[in-house]
């Protein structure tokens, strides 16, 4: 955690390693690295919305679970700046979420 913003990126850049790592060998390579930033900046929609499923979809399985999603909503809430516990303790983002994604699917 950085002490001068009271953020935490680390478990955030976890996913997005994750993300970049296009053929999950742990690392990420040069190609790996030109793939995604080509993807995200020059890709089409559907190539981007590939790509963000790929971060969402934490274990590789196909699907966006609940847990995954609030994982990630976790994670990006401790990269602003507010603490995993107290995220966790609400249990209600990942919750106002999937709520909000099952609204406005249908
Ligand atoms: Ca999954």
């Amino acid at each position: 955690m950085s002490i001068l913003t009271g953020t935490d990126s680390s478990l955030y850049a976890h996913y997005v390693f994750k993300a970049f790592d296009v053929n999950s060998n742990g690392a990420i390579s040069f190609r790996d690295l030109l793939v995604t930033l080509s993807t995200l900046l020059r890709g089409s929609i559907y190539e981007k919305l590939r790509w963000t499923f790929k971060l969402y979809d934490i274990n590789g399985d196909g699907c966006i679970t609940r847990a995954e999603l609030a994982e990630i909503v976790v994670a990006i809430h401790e990269l602003m700046g507010r603490r995993a516990h107290q995220v966790r303790a609400t249990g209600r983002y990942g919750q106002q979420v999937c709520q909000d994604v099952r609204y406005t699917s249908v």
